[in-house]
C-alpha cells in the first residue's frame, strides 16, 4: 500500500510551519545550552522511540453500555493496519502494531508480515483472547478460562494460547500477553487459591510452547470484569506467576489496573529491580481501566513513571527491556487522532524525563535536599519539548503537526466511501 497520505501535502505543510518552528526550535537549543544539554542528542534520542499501537485501538471502542461507531470504522485486519499506517507516517513514533487474536485472524500470517512491512509496520506482542466466546468455540468461557474449574475449559484455552504464540512466530512478534478476565462475582463462588493453582499449571503448559526467543507477558488487572475477586489482580501475583513459570515470563503494567491513588511508579521500580518489567499498556484514567487518552487527565503521572524508565535505562538496569504499546479505548473521539495524539503526549515525556538531570537528582537525594531533588525532577517535567518532537518526525518525514496533516488529507472521508457504515449496537469492547 505505501504512503496513505500524500507526501507533497506533509510537506507543503510542514514548509508553512518551518520558519515559526525553526525559531522556537532555536530558542530550545540555547535554554538547553545553558543547562549544559546537547538539542540534537535529545532529537536523536527521540527519533529512536516507539510505542505500539493496538490493532483494535483503531476501530471506534465502547462501554458496556454502548459503542458509538463513526465513519469509515475499519472492516478487518487489513483496513486496521492501513489505519496504523498512517499513524505511522504523521508521527514516526508508532512502528509496530499489537495484534489480537481471534480479532485479527487471517489465513496467511507471512502475507500479513509483508502487507504490514509495506506500510513501514512490524508487530509487537499478539494478545490472545479468552475472555470472549467466540463463534466457533467449543466451550463457554462464562466461568473464565485458563483459571476454571473445569480441566476440559482449561485445556481449550492453553489450546488458544499455543495456538497464538504460532501466530506470533510468523509475525515475528516478541511475546505473547496474556491478559484473562477471570476471577469471581461471588464470595464462595471459587476456591481463591484452587483458581490460582488451575491458572499457574494452564500457564505452565503454555510457557512450555514458547520458542526460547519469545517472551510471556502477564497482564495484571485489580477487577473488572469480575467484581469478587480477580485471579491476577496486581503486581503481587503477576510476580508470583512470572517467577513459577521462569525467565521468559514478565509482568505488564497497564496503566489503568489499579487501584486509585496506587503509586505506579514504584511498581514499576520494584519490577525493574526483580529483572520482570515486561512493558506497558499507555492510557490515563480517572477511576479504574477508563482507557482514556494518554496524558489527557494527568501527564504528570505519565511523566512519573516514564521518568522510572528513563532512570533505570540511564543507569544500565540489568534485563531491561520494556515493550510499550497503547492500550486505549476511544469512545468521542477519531481513533486515528487519538492514537497520534496519545503517541505524542507518550513521547513527550519520554523527551521531559530524558531531561531530567540524573546526576543533580542523586546529589540533591543524597544530600536530603528534598527541595532541589523535587525541582530538579521538575525541571524535566516543565520543559515544553515539543520543538524536539517536531523536529524528531519531521526530520524522518512526519508531519510537524499529525493531526492537522491528517484533518486536511481527507483520509477518513476518502476510507468512508469504501468502508460501509456499521450501525452501534450494546457491549463494548475492553
Ligand atoms: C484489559 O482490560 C486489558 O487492558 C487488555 O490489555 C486489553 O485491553 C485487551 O486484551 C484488549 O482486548
Ligand atoms: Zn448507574
Ligand atoms: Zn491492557
Ligand atoms: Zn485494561
Amino acid at each position: 500500500m505505501g504512503m496513505l497520505i500524500s507526501e507533497d501535502l506533509i510537506g507543503s505543510l510542514n514548509e508553512t510551519a518551518r520558519a515559526a518552528h525553526e525559531d522556537e526550535f532555536g530558542a530550545l537549543g540555547r535554554k538547553l545550552e545553558r543547562r549544559g544539554v546537547d538539542i540534537e542528542a535529545l532529537v536523536k534520542r527521540a527519533m529512536a522511540w516507539s510505542v505500539a499501537v493496538p490493532t483494535w485501538g483503531v476501530g471506534t471502542g465502547g462501554t458496556r453500555f454502548a459503542r458509538f461507531p463513526g465513519k469509515g470504522e475499519p472492516r478487518n485486519i487489513h483496513d486496521k493496519l492501513a489505519d496504523c499506517g498512517v499513524i505511522q507516517q504523521l508521527t514516526r513514533g508508532t512502528r509496530t502494531v499489537s495484534p489480537h487474536i481471534p480479532w485479527d485472524k487471517v489465513s496467511d500470517y507471512n502475507a500479513l508480515r509483508q502487507e504490514a512491512a509495506q506500510d513501514g509496520l512490524g508487530f509487537d506482542a499478539v494478545n490472545s483472547n479468552t475472555f470472549q466466546d467466540q463463534a466457533d468455540q467449543a466451550l463457554s468461557y462464562r466461568y473464565r478460562s485458563l483459571a476454571n474449574a473445569r480441566s476440559d475449559i482449561r485445556a481449550q484455552a492453553v489450546a488458544h494460547n499455543i495456538e497464538c504464540i504460532e501466530i506470533g512466530k510468523a509475525f515475528g512478534s516478541p511475546a505473547l500477553t496474556v491478559w484473562i478476565g477471570d476471577g469471581t462475582n461471588f464470595a464462595g463462588q471459587q476456591s481463591l487459591s484452587g483458581m490460582f493453582e488451575n491458572y499457574l499449571k494452564a500457564m505452565e503448559e503454555v510457557y512450555a510452547a514458547l520458542p526460547p526467543n519469545m517472551g510471556l507477558f502477564i497482564e495484571h488487572k485489580m477487577y473488572e470484569p469480575a467484581f469478587y475477586s480477580t485471579v491476577i489482580s496486581d503486581w503481587g501475583a503477576s510476580l508470583m506467576a512470572a517467577q513459577h513459570l521462569g525467565p521468559q515470563a514478565q509482568c505488564l503494567v497497564d496503566l489503568g489496573h489499579h487501584a486509585p491513588n496506587v503509586n505506579i511508579e514504584q511498581i514499576v521500580a520494584r519490577l525493574v529491580h526483580v529483572g520482570r518489567l515486561a512493558g506497558f499498556h499507555f492510557n490515563d484514567s480517572k477511576y479504574g481501566d477508563d482507557d482514556l487518552d494518554s496524558g489527557s487527565v494527568d501527564p504528570f503521572r505519565l511523566f512519573l513513571v516514564v521518568n522510572e524508565l528513563d532512570e533505570a535505562e540511564q543507569r544500565g538496569a540489568k534485563g531491561f527491556d520494556p515493550a510499550y504499546m497503547i492500550d486505549q479505548s476511544h469512545n468521542v473521539t477519531d481513533p486515528i487522532e487519538s492514537l497520534m495524539a496519545s503517541a505524542v503526549e507518550i513521547a513527550r515525556a519520554h523527551m521531559q524525563a530524558s531531561l531530567v538531570d540524573r546526576k543533580a537528582l542523586s546529589e540533591a537525594q543524597e544530600a536530603n535536599d528534598v527541595m532541589a531533588a523535587h525541582r530538579t525532577l521538575k525541571a524535566g517535567f516543565l520543559t515544553d519539548v515539543s520543538p524536539i518532537l517536531a523536529e524528531a518526525r519531521m526530520r524522518q518525514g512526519g508531519a510537524y503537526d499529525p493531526i492537522a496533516a491528517y484533518r486536511a488529507s481527507g483520509y477518513r472521508d476518502r476510507v468512508a466511501q469504501e468502508r460501509p457504515e456499521v450501525k452501534g449496537a450494546g457491549g463494548g469492547i475492553v
